[in-house]
């Protein structure tokens, strides 16, 4: 299976890095308009074919798949050539700038008839995923209450600079992964009441969101995001999960401890994400998921299966992002219905 990929940026290398780790995957051309960042990438991983025009590289074609690692404003007409070209796409999340370039976007792949993913990987990381796991499981009966929390005062403007510039900030550039999770664990939601505010007096958006889920299956959920949080232990990047149910509790606490209490027992186990060779700590968590999306999406190619974070799935996940803002606008609750 072969591969291309646009934009060589920050977060690419790790992708690139999952890419020469999968078993039977080639990434054979890249493309980056910055030409220093395109040369350093191509250099560092071997790869000859490098473009500064994706319109370029569609036309020259020979691969199967591209995996679109730029941001948001970029998405739309990459995902629209992507589809024109016939290829597969992967697609780096947040997903779209607004909700019709997304409907837009899953149209266009739908009408290529190609497999359209998102690159929503904090549900896969290793940790989260063993709680959905558990959850699914019925370990603790019917949920009814759930936390899910990710707060912390790393620096992410030294390697994102552009995370200061946007106007909105924390519920698109991480909130998002944090409510995806929500959905992973809880269901659909059919409202959501938010209130947002920026501490640090540096950067346009906003830094902290804390946001009440209504899911239809009957859960409420808090979904709480900070990058104000000056707090040790530092716990950048982990999502910390605090989940009631009928028959017990889950709890995803700090170092990557999952216990869960039910039938009078209570069980602790370490669900640390293991550190890859090319990884480094505290990003570890995040690089691991990066490999495990790219597998899965390979595999679905394989099995000719639609990804669990396919363009439709994250279509709730991004309206849900929307609707944070839109009720921390208005001061009101808003139903998912109104977008
Ligand atoms: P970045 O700005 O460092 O890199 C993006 C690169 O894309 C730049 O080098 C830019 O020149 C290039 N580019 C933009 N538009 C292009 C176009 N039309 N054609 C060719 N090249 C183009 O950004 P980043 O920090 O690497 O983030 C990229 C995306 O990854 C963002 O959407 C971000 O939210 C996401 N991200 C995801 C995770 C995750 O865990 N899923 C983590 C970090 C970042
Ligand atoms: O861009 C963000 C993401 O997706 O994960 C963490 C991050 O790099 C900074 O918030």
């Amino acid at each position: 299976m072969k591969g291309a990929l646009i934009g060589c940026g920050f977060f690419a290398r790790n992708q690139l890095h999952a890419w020469r780790d999968i078993d039977g995957v080639e990434i054979v051309a890249i493309c980056d308009r910055d030409a220093g960042r395109l040369n350093e990438a191509g250099d560092q991983f071997g790869i000859e074919r490098r473009y500064s025009d994706a319109n370029a590289m569609f036309a020259d074609g020979g691969f199967d798949f591209v995996d679109i690692a730029t941001t948001a404003p970029s998405h739309r007409p990459l995902v629209e050539a992507a589809a024109k070209a016939g290829v597969h796409i992967i697609c780096q999340k947040p997903f779209a700038e607004n909700m019709a370039d997304a409907r837009a976007m899953v149209a266009a792949a739908e009408a290529a008839g190609k497999v359209l993913m998102v690159h929503e990987n904090f549900r896969w990381q290793s940790a989260v995923r063993a709680a959905i796991d558990a959850l699914r499981s019925g370990a603790i009966g019917t949920p009814f209450f759930g936390r899910v929390s990710f707060r912390s005062g790393y620096d992410v403007y030294a390697g994102q600079p552009y995370l200061a510039e946007g106007k909105r900030f924390i519920i698109e550039d991480l909130g998002i992964h944090i409510l995806d999770i929500a959905r992973a664990l809880f269901g659909e939601v059919s409202a959501i009441t938010a209130s947002t505010k920026r501490v640090n007096p540096k950067i346009n958006g906003e830094d902290v969101a804390t946001m009440l889920l209504a899911h239809q299956g009957g859960v409420t959920s808090v979904v709480d995001c900070s990058y104000a949080t000056k707090r040790d232990p530092e716990t950048f990047p982990q999502t910390l999960l605090e989940i009631d149910g009928t028959q017990g509790t889950l709890r995803l606490d700090v170092g990557y401890r999952l216990t869960i209490q039910a039938g009078g027992k209570s069980e602790t186990r370490d669900v640390a994400p293991p550190v890859l060779p090319w990884a480094e700590r505290p990003w570890h968590n995040i690089q691991e998921s990066v490999a495990i999306i790219q597998q899965h999406f390979v595999d679905c190619l394989r099995k000719g299966r639609v990804p669990e974070t396919s363009g439709a799935d994250n279509l709730n996940t991004f309206a849900l992002v929307e609707a944070a803002y839109l009720s921390a606008a208005e001061g009101r609750t808003v139903k998912l219905e109104e977008l």
